[in-house]
């Protein structure tokens, strides 16, 4: 997923559309959000999805020695089915700009009644690209007034609230890039 232009970077958003996008070509079991600045380092941390809660994968990556920086964390590669991922009325569509949106998820998948499931912090193992922050991915001084209405917004703001147009759509012989 990239988006087009010189505007200011969605990350949740365009995880949006890139499920509204896959779910049309095939049905998936399972949809991987994943950072692309990040690289598995144990291959016991399976690609696969728990059939009862949204998963967690990237809970020790070397930026935070290893470890979770705290409890709720949910950035980087997540795991859900389609199910779990329409419970939580998909991500938030209103995060421009870096921060928070993980924050909002992780309070959806609350909201919704669901807990975040885990690998072991000794499985869960990935490597941080070194890169410096994007242009056009600023940190937004807002994020922290949009956390706290999360829970009166999260019904409305999301997959059913989704509108984007797509400018392509290119098969390659691994991915599809939108
Ligand atoms: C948090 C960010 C996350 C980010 C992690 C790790 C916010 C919201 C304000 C409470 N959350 O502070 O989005 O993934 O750091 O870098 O900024």
């Amino acid at each position: 997923m990239t988006s087009a232009g010189n505007c200011t970077f969605n990350r949740a958003k365009l995880l949006n559309v890139g499920v509204k996008e896959a779910l049309k070509d095939e049905d998936w079991d399972c949809l991987f959000l994943h950072d692309v600045d990040l690289i598995p380092e144990n291959d016991h941390n399976l690609y696969t999805c728990d059939p009862w809660n949204p998963k967690h994968a990237s809970v020790a990556m070397n930026k935070f020695g290893y470890s979770l920086p705290y409890p709720q964390y949910f950035g980087g590669v997540s795991a859900l089915t389609p199910d779990q991922y329409m419970k939580i009325n998909g991500f938030p569509n209103e995060y421009w700009g870096w921060g928070g949106e993980d924050d909002d998820i992780a309070t959806r998948v609350r909201l919704a009644g669901m807990k975040i499931s885990r690998p072991p912090v000794s499985i869960g193992h990935y490597k941080m690209v070194k890169h410096k922050s994007d242009k056009g991915n600023e940190e937004k001084p807002h994020r922290f007034d949009l956390l706290v209405r999360t829970q009166r917004t999260w019904t409305q703001d999301g997959m059913n609230s989704l509108s984007y147009a797509l400018l392509a759509r290119e098969l390659r012989p691994l991915y599809t890039n939108l």
